[in-house]
This record gives structure tokens, sequence and C-alpha cells, in this order.
């Protein structure tokens, strides 16, 4: 009696709908089925092809799960690389039903994105084995090829563990791009063995108070006392561990603003040649000493040097030059700039900073590499193949996409995360705002402009006034799952109120694994 009951309950369950999975993004398309599938100690992984990668790949995400060669699998997974109809190398296609699992892909891309829906799918557990997934159809790939999010790790240091916990919550959430920001003004972090100083120097700053005449003039006996940088082993164990997640990185070397670090190191980089330090956040300094001479010879040959390592250490297509901010005033009254300027018959300071861009993107290009910048390279000409990276609102982007370059949409009241994102004063100390809604209802693609140029969007994590680990997971998260959600899922299935829900049950995945995030979006504006 007591076993037909307990047959009867079993039958039931596994029988019943199970309710909508909270997958961040969403997917293109789910059916649900009716049960679910249980992975018990007797299920085995088929993995369908030989390529040790995918296997090893397909083993690592679903750890704990034997893979099993034999012909013939019951209750198996089964991962298949292999052509879906209609579905890209970033999609998959996923039928899970109380008697098995079949993930379809026909790149490792898509394999990947597949098992983290998987991951999603089951409470958070420390095993694998023991979880129930519920039956259902999901097909997905991704409405945007360039899912990204940027880190500043020049304001303030991030070190090699976070960068990779980092990564890790990106790939979960299916981002592809990780830009770092390498170099700004308060710290150079990358290592460059023919430029040693850069990291000797350039990477560490001596707290101050006062005005910047104090930091023009050191006083004897300080010490640095914040700082540090990635070695060169350091960066090629990162750029694996993304590569494994799918994730390109982009790094940022930014130029010929944003420079003051790499002047702290070597001077003669600048008009004055004036020696500066390396500056802490939030002092002043004159911003005239951040900026390189671009009428100097040797300040080309410090790029090439630059870029001929990171493009050896950085195997994706491009390199993100910067050229945000640049103070280009400062050139006017700079003797071979004069020069320069006559000679090449440019005008104006924007078409100097023109000139400048261009020369870099040779350099770039005799790399084998492709030139990103910010929307202040439009200033003056764009470089002929740049890709434009649009963050003062939509208009550069749509200005470039105009004259056919390609674009990556990156407004600040979006895509910033540095900005307030509650009611600032229960908040931790920044300027502006952007509200959870609002970066949920960012529309990459303007009218008016060809859709196939905007290869996507990105959120940005700019650091000055984001001190440690838990405040930089603060600030990403859930913003940064509207941004996933945007440049993933399709855009007529946004919802808000069904996001939101999402977004609880993945604050409680947060809680088991310790990652910060914000709860600001409880928090009314007033
Ligand atoms: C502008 S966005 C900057 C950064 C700052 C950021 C602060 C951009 C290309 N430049 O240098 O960190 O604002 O939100």
């Amino acid at each position: 009696m007591y076993k037909l009951i307990a047959l009867l309950l079993l039958a039931f369950t596994a029988s019943a709908q199970m309710p909508i999975p909270a997958l961040i993004p969403a997917p293109q398309t789910l059916e649900p089925g009716t049960g679910s599938f249980a992975i018990t100690a007797q299920t085995r992984l088929a993995i369908l092809t030989p390529v040790a990668d995918v296997r090893r790949m397909v083993m690592d995400n679903l750890p704990g799960i034997p893979a099993s060669d034999a012909p013939k699998l019951t209750r198996a997974i089964t991962v298949r690389l292999a052509p879906v109809a209609g579905i890209g190398p970033e999609g998959y296609d996923l039928v899970i039903t109380p008697t098995g699992v079949t993930l379809t892909a026909p790149e490792a891309a898509g394999l990947f994105y597949g098992l983290q829906t998987m991951r999603q799918l089951m409470p958070v557990a420390k095993t694998v084995r023991g979880q129930s997934i519920p039956a259902l159809h999901i097909r997905d790939q991704p409405r945007f090829g360039w899912r990204g999010l940027m880190l500043d790790v020049s304001r303030h240091f991030f070190d090699k563990q976070f960068v990779k916990r980092y990564i890790d919550q990106m790939a979960t959430y299916k981002f592809n791009i990780f830009h770092w920001h390498l170099s700004d003004d308060q710290g150079w972090r990358i290592q460059i063995n023919s430029l040693p100083k850069l990291t000797e120097i350039g990477a560490w700053r001596v707290p101050r108070t006062g005005s910047w005449n104090e930091i023009e003039n050191p006083q004897p006996g300080e010490v640095p006392s914040y700082g540090g940088f990635y070695t060169q082993d350091d960066i090629r164990e990162i750029v694996q561990y993304a590569q494994q997640r799918n994730i390109t990185i982009v790094p940022e070397i930014d130029m010929p603003g944003h420079m003051m670090a790499a002047i702290a190191a070597y001077p003669a980089l600048t008009c004055g040649q004036k020696q500066v330090l390396v500056p802490t956040n939030g002092k002043f300094y004159k911003v005239e000493d951040n900026t390189l001479n671009p009428c100097n010879y040797g300040t080309y040959l410090f790029i090439d040097k630059v870029l001929t390592e990171i493009a050896q250490l950085f195997p994706g297509p491009y390199i993100h030059i910067g050229g945000d901010e640049a103070y280009k005033g400062f050139w006017s009254g700079c003797e071979e700039c004069k020069t320069t300027m006559t000679v090449n018959n440019l005008k104006t300071v924007e078409e100097l900073q023109s000139y400048f861009i261009r020369r870099v993107e040779k350099i770039v290009q005799s790399k084998g590499k492709k030139l990103i910048g910010w929307d202040e390279i439009l200033e003056g000409g764009l470089a002929p193949n740049a890709t434009v990276m649009s963050w003062r609102g939509m208009k550069g982007g749509i200005e470039a996409a105009k004259q056919g370059h390609p674009v990556i949409m990156t407004p600040a009241q979006f895509c910033y995360l540095d900005l307030y994102q509650g009611e600032p004063s229960a908040e931790p100390s920044t300027y502006s705002m952007a509200r959870l809604s609002t970066s949920y209802s960012f529309e990459p693609v303007p009218d008016s402009v060809r859709a196939d140029l905007i290869l996507g969007g990105q959120g940005n994590l700019w650091t000055e006034s984001v001190p440690n680990n838990r405040h930089a997971e603060y600030m990403t998260w859930p913003r940064a799952f509207a941004i996933a959600e945007v440049l993933w899922s399709p855009k007529n299935q946004r919802n808000w109120p069904d996001f939101m829900k999402r977004v609880e049950a993945h604050f409680k995945r947060f809680d088991a694994q310790d990652v910060n995030y914000a709860l600001s979006v409880y928090n009314p504006i007033v």
C-alpha cells in the first residue's frame, strides 16, 4: 500500500509542470515540458566529440558526472557538436525530458552557453549530482556578438584572483568580452618588459593631501603605499582562463590623455618633460600633465614598444587605445606641435589628435590588430578602420555608424556601473545616477543607423570611488544582469516585472556564493 502511494507520488512529481526557471539572460525560446530530469549517481555524460578541449570544458561545467563512451546509455546527458538549423556559433539547443538531456550546438561557444543555462536551472549547490532540472526545450542564441563588461584596474587595483572571479561571474551571465582598462593616470598595471619603469614607478602612488603643487614637489622620505600590477605570466594565465569561458579580452592602453602614470615613469613623453608623480584618486592634478606629446617621434616609439608586447600577450583581434578626454589645448603652446601642425597642415588641435590616432592605428595594424577608441576619436576625423565606443550618449556611435564604422554602444546614463543606483544618501559616494530600471531600458540600436554596424554594448565599471572587491561587485550587480539581458535576449521579450522576479532568484544564488550586490533597486529616489 505504502509502496503504491510512493509510486503514485513519484509519478505525480515527475509529470507535474515545474515553474518556469529564473534564467538570466532570458533565452530566445523556452517551451516548458512535463516533469524533470534527476541527475543521480548513475547519470553519465555522453560527449559526442573527440575534441579534447571541448570534452574538458563540458566536464568542468558539470563536475562530478562521469563521462562514458558506452554506445547505449540510458538516462544520459548527451552533448553534441553539430549544426542546428537557424542557430549561430554562440547558440545552442537544449532538450530536457525525464529520461534524458540533449545539448546540441554548432560550436564550443554554444555548448558553453548551454551548460551555463543548465547550471542556472539547478538551485545553487556544491555538487551537480542530486539535482533535478525541469523538462523543457530551449533554443537560444545571442542578439549581439559584443556583450562586454569593462573593469578599470588603474584607479584601484584588483588582483588576479578577483579578476578571475569577475570573469566567472561574467561567463555565467553570457558576457563574452572583458574590456580591461589597464592604464590611466592613477596607475599603470601591466608589465612591459622593454619599459620596466612603467611598473617600477607607474604602478605605485604616494597618498597625498593638499594641492597639485605638492604632487609636483615630492617630499623626501615619502614611499609609495598603494599600487600593484599584473606580470606577463599573470596576464597569460588570465587570458587562458577567459578563453576557456568564451571571453575575449580587449586590453586598453588609454592615450594620449589619461597617461600620467606612464609620464611619471618616462617624463620625456610630454612636451614640457616635467617630472610628475602618479596621482591619487580625487586629488587635484593638472590635466595638462597627463597628455602625451603627439609631435615627437619618441612618443610613437614608446607606443610601438608597448603595443608590441600587448599584441603578443592578448590573442583577441582588438586593442583599445582610449582617446578620451585628452587635454588638447596644451598642445597649441608646445613648440614641437607648432611645427608638426604647420608641416602637416593641421588647423586645429582636434585635427592634431586625429593625426595622432591615425598614426597609432598604423602601429596597431602593424601588430595585426584592429583599433577601438572612445568616441572622442571622431573629433578631427576618424582613423580609417577604427571601431568607436560611444560613451557620451549614443550620438558619437550614431555619427560613426553613419560614416560606415563599427560601433559599440556604452552610453553612460545606461551602462556606467560607477554611478549611483539608488537614493544617494543611502549609497556609497559617487556621482550621477543609473538605476537598474534605466539599464534595463537600454536599446543599443538607434533608429536611423545600419543595425549590422552596432556590434553590441557593454557595462563599464570605473573605479575612482570603488576601492575594493566587495564594492566592485556591489556596483556591478544587479545592473550587469540588466545589461546581459539587453545584449543577449530578443528585444520584444523584455519584461521588467518578470526580470525583477528573476533578479530576486539570482540574489539568492549570489548569497550562496558570497558575491556582493546592491539592493538599491528597492530604494526610491526622493
Ligand atoms: C569618464 S568614460 C571617463 C573615465 C572616468 C569616468 C567616470 C571615459 C572614456 N572616460 O576616465 O573614469 O568618466 O564615470
